[in-house]
């Protein structure tokens, strides 16, 4: 059975950051596959992945990658499914590459840009989840009671340690 959610990435060391896309959608219960889908390296998984995502019924894609961050913007012109970008801190240029290789889309292939590195693959699954949940009653429900939860983690006041 088809996932919702298909969680791509340009190369295994892209794992431990996307890894916080995955779970964040296991604490959501939101299905989702992790593939290694590289622009450069990889080209016609790509192409396929791309081609076959609408057909095969995903409903959203979030892409990592880092430094030439080709993939994200490369999935967007290959299919209409919502896609959503995490840019992957890199040692050379700490990820400012990568979130400018994502972010500047021109007009009529949009990719969602989150922040660079692990808080932007976490908020890339709270907002799969909240497309997910337009159309979801249960799934809404679940992303409350996350969203509560966490408000209910802050404190009040800042303490010593
Ligand atoms: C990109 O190049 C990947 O997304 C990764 O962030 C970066 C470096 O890849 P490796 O050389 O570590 O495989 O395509």
């Amino acid at each position: 059975m088809t996932p919702s959610v298909g969680i791509i990435m340009g190369s295994q060391s892209d794992w431990p950051t996307m890894r916080e896309a995955a779970t964040i959608l296991d604490e959501l219960g939101v299905t989702y596959e992790a593939k290694i889908v590289s622009a450069h390296r990889t080209p016609d998984r790509l192409w396929s992945y791309g081609k076959d995502a609408a057909p095969r019924g995903l409903q959203v894609i979030i892409a990592g990658a880092g430094g030439a961050a080709h993939l994200p913007g490369m999935m967007a012109s290959k299919t209409r499914i919502p896609v959503i970008g995490v840019p992957v801190q890199t040692k050379a240029l700490s990820g400012v590459d990568s979130l400018y290789s994502i972010v500047q889309m021109p007009k009529g292939f949009p990719v969602a840009t989150m922040a660079i590195g692990a808080a932007g693959a976490a908020n890339a699954a709270l907002l799969a989840a909240a497309i997910l949940a337009l159309q979801d009653a249960d799934l809404a429900q679940r992303l409350d009671a996350w969203r509560d939860a966490l408000s209910a983690s802050i404190q009040d006041e800042p303490t010593d340690d």
